[in-house]
């Protein structure tokens, strides 16, 4: 029997590679997108899944009960993976209560709704390592203690326990991933890799004079979100609902992630200042490519993430293979190409 999944928020990075995973497996997909003045598909069409037979959009949004019950009433799926979010940590600082309402209470919605109408569906929580945030423990694993460190922190800590919650009190099959940072072609450009590739990119093209960031010293476990998605899946197909971490148990600076992607565009930066005044220089030219613009910062930084994914490789068999030499000169790679093209192409891409 063909199975049946919804993906909520499929317009996202993670929800464009799971729909072409689960569709390659032969599941029917169900990629929830949200009412908008104009909604962006070009992730899904990048993945030219978007005609696939077996694909299809639905509306929806994680806010409204109602819209979740509807949503399980009209696809019936055996699996739902909860992805969509407000997943922006930096601007969960400025909008709390909204993250708050999408990122926490909205998992709540598709929790409620499986409880009412079908509790034997099982459902995938997009935790995140910013959980662990001002860690406690390196590295971090399943069992380290949580300290979130940003609103979006937060409500993401209340959505991985209410899933372990109906878990545990109404047996529902809820399962929670507790992914580091994943990075690909189609990161949305507010996130730093792909801030980083797409200005290194246009630098070089000579479209652009600079790239402004913030936290340089900020480390990261940075895996590649193809080999994520697959982790999810995997999740879900375990006899017991549990929660995993998944990472690559390598980290490296934010600086070290520029240095990378230059490399790959033989951009040589030497760094020099400290702090606010620290600026990456073309070692050939002399020129500035790389400031700091002090709004980048975070009220309150996650300075430290490497994860322990031991648990996944043992009970899912599931490993990060990816190299992060690999991973940047893939979006490298996808930037030159895309930043290459005439404006009116790249005219439906993000930002
Ligand atoms: P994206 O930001 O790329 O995608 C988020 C998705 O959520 C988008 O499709 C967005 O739709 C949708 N969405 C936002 N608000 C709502 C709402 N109110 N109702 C319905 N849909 C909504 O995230 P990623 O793909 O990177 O991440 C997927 C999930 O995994 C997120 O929950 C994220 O927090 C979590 N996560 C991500 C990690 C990473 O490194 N990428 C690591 C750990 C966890 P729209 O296009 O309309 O904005
Ligand atoms: P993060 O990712 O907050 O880890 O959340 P992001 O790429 O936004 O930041 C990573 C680190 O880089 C530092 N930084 C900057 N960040 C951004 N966005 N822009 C800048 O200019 C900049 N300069 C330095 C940040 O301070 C931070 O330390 C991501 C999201 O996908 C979450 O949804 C997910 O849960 C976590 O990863 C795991």
């Amino acid at each position: 029997m063909t199975k049946t999944a919804v993906i909520t928020g499929v317009t996202g990075q993670d929800g464009a590679y799971l729909a072409e995973l689960l569709l390659s497996k032969g599941y029917t997909v169900y990629g929830t997108f949200r009412r908008a003045a104009s909604v962006n598909f070009w992730r899904v069409r990048e993945l030219g899944i978007e005609a696939d037979p077996n694909f299809h959009l639905v509306e929806f949004d994680l806010t409204d009960l109602g819209s979740a019950i509807r949503l399980i009433e009209r696809t019936k799926p055996q699996e739902i993976y909860n992805l969509a979010a407000q997943s922006f940590v930096g601007v969960s600082f400025d909008q709390p209560a909204l993250t708050g309402h999408v990122t926490g209470l909205g998992a709540v919605n598709v929790l409620e709704a499986i409880r009412i109408l079908d509790p034997s569906i099982r459902f995938y929580q997009a935790s995140t390592s910013e959980m662990f945030g001002k860690v406690q423990a390196v590295p971090q694993n399943e069992e380290t203690p949580f300290y979130p460190r940003s609103p979006y922190g937060v409500a993401k800590l209340y959505a991985h326990w209410m899933t372990v919650n109906y878990r545990e009190s109404f047996g529902i099959y809820g399962s929670s991933g507790i992914l580091f940072n994943h990075e690909s072609p189609l990161r949305g450009k507010e996130f730093v890799t792909r801030k980083i590739t797409d200005a290194l990119t246009r630098i070089k093209l000579g479209t652009l004079d600079k790239l402004a960031l913030g936290n340089l010293d900020a480390k990261r476990d940075w895996g590649y979100a193809r080999e994520y998605v697959e982790g999810m899946w995997r999740i879900l197909q375990a006899d017991e609902p549990d929660t995993f971490v998944l990472a690559t148990n390598r980290t490296v600076t934010v600086r070290d992630f520029v240095n990378q992607s230059a490399r790959q565009l033989d951009i040589d930066l030497v760094w020099q200042g400290e702090g606010e005044s620290e600026v990456g220089i073309e070692r050939e030219t002399g020129r500035e490519l790389v400031v700091i613009d002090p709004r980048f910062y975070r009220p309150a930084e996650v300075e430290l993430l490497l994860g322990d994914a031991g648990k996944a490789k043992e009970v899912l068999g599931w490993e990060a293979k990816t190299s992060l030499e690999d991973l940047c000169r893939m979006m490298v790679e996808a930037d030159l190409r895309r930043n290459s093209r005439p404006a009116h192409h790249i005219l439906e891409e993000d930002g």
